[in-house]
């Protein structure tokens, strides 16, 4: 599909609808809406700054909070807005520490979110100080015992102990306490090295990180966050070396991988890589996929559809997206759902009525990807329990935030086959009197 801008920065709504926006000189372009159902798209209103090179992640009432934004390379803006999907507004929140060229942000148990680097104005000049958005309040918190140099759009993630992890893109990584104003320490380093522009993703509480580096490695590492004392092992590598890729959770818990280059430099379009390819944790094997029509390098995103489907789109000046459907399309008819509920509360049972009871053996719940520069700010995966009943599941609800933090998830049924349902839009809420302290 031809697209009037990059696809640079890409979000799930949670109407099932896709909003993306796109690079510096497309910064007066308004962000656009494509629906995948009837292959259309709309122009939204602009953030009224440059919110190209933002961070961006869900808020637990489905508002996307963009962080930062462009003055010129290396140089950020200190603003910051909410963007809300169901009418399609802006609204500005106070302005951050400083500007935040590159930040990522994490999302807490209690639905504030944690906002991390970004450069100020100039190359490494990093904002060190991370600074905590009061969902409530609507105002910033600055972690002023939480100053810590970092890298830029760091790879970070909330652990099932509450702490926020920083995994990639440094060898070295680091344990945040959220709470107060914060404070910071160290985690076991990793085993290959730096992995510039290399993805990392969390399934279950654990940290897969995937190629990157300069030149790129085709190693993947991972660290399971649920344990005392954790430690980096490697696992099965791609197929080829990659960096400037995306990484995908997919509905059957597998890890899809699209994009990126195989040779040295920032963003080598001769050495690029056509193929996606797909991890199974179950089997540590990588399958090897089918291509890209075009190289979806830098500036490239990929994120999950309602529908099963992957959208692969943007990239340097590549104004054009694809679709991807993955092999569980192609292996027979799909599980339905014929009732799901639209809030689901952390520590509690619920019921999903399907026809298809009898032959489901997985159900997942996947945040809503918020994806760029080759890192996904608010995709994670979490697999559930369940007991078979006749035309329905009775499904067990993550056991709490740290595990699920609030916010819209899909939730998925995936049958013998591997074939998953289309995702059912649920909402996890906060556990009532379980909050962490505002
Ligand atoms: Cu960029």
């Amino acid at each position: 599909m031809a697209w009037p801008l990059s696809a640079t920065h890409t979000s799930l709504q949670p109407d099932g609808k896709v909003m993306f926006f796109g690079e510096f000189d497309e910064g007066d372009d308004p962000p656009r809406r494509w629906d995948p159902v009837t292959n259309t798209l709309s122009a939204l209103p602009t953030a009224g700054y440059n919110i190209f090179c933002a961070g961006h992640s869900y808020l637990a009432d489905g508002r996307l909070l963009v962080t930062g934004g462009h003055i010129a390379s290396h140089v950020g803006l200190n603003d910051a807005s909410l963007f809300d999907p169901f009418t399609g507004t802006w609204s500005r929140l106070p302005d951050m520490n400083a500007g935040r060229w590159y930040p990522t942000n994490v999302t807490l148990p209690n639905g504030d979110v944690m906002v991390l680097s970004g450069e100020i104005n100039g190359v490494s000049d990093i904002n060190e100080i991370p600074q905590r958005y009061l969902a409530a309040s609507r105002t910033w918190r600055t972690m002023t015992s939480a100053r810590l140099d970092m890298p830029y759009y760091p790879r970070m993630f909330l652990a099932p102990n509450g702490r926020l992890f920083f995994a990639a893109p440094w060898r070295a990584t680091r344990f945040m306490d959220p709470n107060g104003t914060g404070s910071w320490s160290s985690g076991p380093s990793s085993l290959f090295g730096g992995r510039s522009y290399g993805p990392a993703v969390m399934l279950d509480g654990t940290v897969v990180i995937i190629g990157g580096g300069d030149p790129p490695t085709a190693t993947v590492e991972l660290i399971d966050l649920n344990v005392a004392s954790p430690t980096w092992r490697y696992v099965a590598s791609m197929s080829v070396r990659r960096r400037q890729h995306n990484a995908t959770l997919l509905p059957d818990g597998t890890v899809l991988v699209t994009g990126g280059s195989s040779g040295s430099g920032f963003d080598n379009a001769g050495a690029r890589v056509f193929h996606a390819e797909v991890w199974n944790p179950v089997t540590n094997r990588w399958t090897r996929l089918a291509s890209n029509s075009i190289y979806r390098g830098y500036h490239a995103t990929a994120l999950l559809l309602p529908d099963g489907r992957v959208l692969s789109a943007g990239g340097r000046h590549a104004r054009s997206a694809e679709i991807f459907s993955p092999p569980y399309l192609f292996k027979g008819a799909r599980p339905t759902v014929s009732s799901a509920p639209g809030v689901v509360t952390p520590g509690t049972t619920f019921t999903v009525g399907t026809p298809e009871a009898a032959r489901i053996v997985k159900v997942t719940l996947i945040a809503l990807g918020s994806v760029t520069h080759s890192f996904d700010q608010n995709q994670r995966l979490i697999t559930l329990g369940f007991t078979r009943g006749t035309g329905s599941l009775t499904i067990t609800a993550p056991p709490g935030n740290t595990v699920a933090p609030p916010g819209y998830y899909q939730l998925f049924l995936v049958n013998d086959l591997g074939v998953p349902s289309h995702g059912s839009m649920v909402r996890v809420s906060t556990v009532a009197g379980a909050l962490q302290e505002p």
